[in-house]
């Protein structure tokens, strides 16, 4: 072994570093012919002082592997605190040198085949360093005359199609919903497109939303993509959702496509707008998916993003909805929500940094909902159904109420069949969603003519 093996220090464990540093669980699988602790050292090396030439005595500063295992290609690095860059203006901590870091170079190095990050830890005084989420879910409780505390599944929809509408369909679309629910999210591709433009679509937003805030005595909420290259433009957009908003301010929230903008665009709309802020994620899939043996995974993503401030996060259905996900993705929406929670390698403590609400989407409906919340545990997330409101057979409000119902039904325990009997409108999510209807509910057929 070359000089590398000063940064293999097997001997230490969690306990005698998690207070000074940065720990960080991997999966390395090293190129062929590569020996793994030999492996595990260099990377150990390229990931803090970046450099293959020995260096002088001070190790104070080393980036070292303090657990490397070949049977299972776990590797645990330690990184001293200092070498993390901080603001010169605030002290604030920066996510974009934490990544550099952690999944910089190192994910290029050619003696490794595969290196993906599993999860991390964060000591108490760099945690305290990031913004953390300045709004929570109370803000949309408190504007939809909830519990502040624990005010339920907050029923949402992407407006679909995403694409093509027109200001005036995109406004009657969310209209229709909020009959029926109360939060619509356009959807990340959506911003200033020709068919269109986003200030006649915020004006018929705006006014679609006080209609129906008017007409059911209930508060709604529109949460605004606000994803741009550039923070001015992000502002420009901004300033006339404000001011098309300005009657019903608590109405308006903002999301951000933060795997693709970065931690920049996030950390921006997070410091200048007002009010709920949530962090979108499409793309991810690409570094984060269990078939990519690099990058790293959904639950680091999530963490990431609650550190940046996202106020709520996309976590994805825990495979109950039709992206990739699995029923062992719970610790992703445990770790957003909780003050200590446990991820796969490490028991992260929050010292008390606002929480974030998990914001579920991608192909639940009335039919998938009750075993996701079955398995989350509670119902205190905010769902964003595209398909499992707008695909309902009698339109979007019954879609809406049927979501709104099977939160119901899960939380009373009841029978679905016998819950359908006075809900109409998720009895009718069973032809609406037929194909899932026979896997989730056979027998549905009989049971509901017999109602
Ligand atoms: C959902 C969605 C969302 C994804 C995001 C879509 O629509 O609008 O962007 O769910 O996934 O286009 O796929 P559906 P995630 O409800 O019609 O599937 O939250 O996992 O990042």
């Amino acid at each position: 072994m070359d000089h590398a093996d000063r940064f293999l220090r097997l001997s230490l464990s969690d306990p005698d570093l998690a207070a000074s540093h940065v720990l960080a669980a991997y999966h390395l699988t090293p190129s062929e012919g590569q020996d793994f602790l030999t492996t595990a050292a260099r990377f150990a090396a390229e990931s803090g002082r970046g450099t293959q030439v020995p260096l002088a005595q001070d190790s104070a500063l080393d980036v070292v592997a303090y657990q490397a295992e070949p049977a299972t290609g776990l590797v645990k690095l330690a990184f001293p605190l200092a070498l993390f860059d901080f603001n010169i203006s605030d002290g604030k901590a920066s996510i974009t040198s934490f990544l550099n870091l952690l999944v910089g170079n190192t994910q290029g190095m050619g003696e490794i085949a595969d290196l993906k990050l599993f999860d991390f830890h964060l000591p108490e005084s760099y945690l305290k360093a990031f913004d953390g989420p300045q709004v929570t879910i109370a803000s949309h409780w408190k504007h939809l005359g909830r519990d502040e505390a624990a005010g339920g599944m907050i029923v949402g929809a992407i407006l679909k199609p995403k694409l093509g509408l027109s200001p005036e369909a995109l406004a009657h679309a969310a209209y229709q919903f909020w009959r029926g629910g109360d939060l619509v999210e356009n959807d990340q591709p959506q911003g200033h497109q020709s068919f269109s433009p986003l200030p006649e679509t915020l004006a018929h937003m705006a006014d679609a939303l006080a209609r129906a805030q008017d007409e059911s005595g209930s508060g709604k909420i529109f949460s605004m993509n606000i994803t741009c290259d550039d923070p001015a433009e992000m502002d420009r957009r901004a300033e006339i959702a404000l001011k098309a908003f300005a009657k019903t301010p608590a109405s308006l929230a903002f999301h951000v496509d933060a795997y693709l903008a970065g931690p920049m665009a996030l950390t921006h709309a997070h410091r200048t707008l007002p009010g709920f802020l949530s962090a979108h994620r499409a793309g991810h899939a690409a570094i984060t998916s269990q078939r990519s043996q690099r990058g790293y995974s959904a639950f680091v993503l999530t963490k990431i993003h609650r550190l940046l401030g996202a106020s709520g996060i996309h976590t994805g259905t825990m495979g109950f909805g039709r992206m990739e996900g699995f029923d062992a993705d719970r610790p992703i929406a445990c770790m957003i929500a909780q003050n200590v929670a446990k991820g796969p390698y490490f028991e992260q403590n929050w010292h008390g940094l606002n929480r974030s609400a998990a914001i579920v989407s991608g192909g639940i409906n009335a039919l998938r909902l009750p075993s996701f919340l079955q398995n989350l545990g509670h119902s205190n997330v905010i769902l964003a159904a595209g398909g499992g409101a707008f695909g309902h057979i009698d339109g979007p409000t019954a879609g809406a109420r049927s979501l709104r119902q099977a939160e119901a039904c899960w939380l009373q325990r009841a029978d679905p069949f016998d819950f359908a009997k006075d809900h109409p409108e998720f009895a009718r999510a069973f032809p609406s969603f037929e194909a899932d209807a026979d896997i989730i509910h056979p027998g549905w057929r009989a049971a509901l003519s017999q109602a």
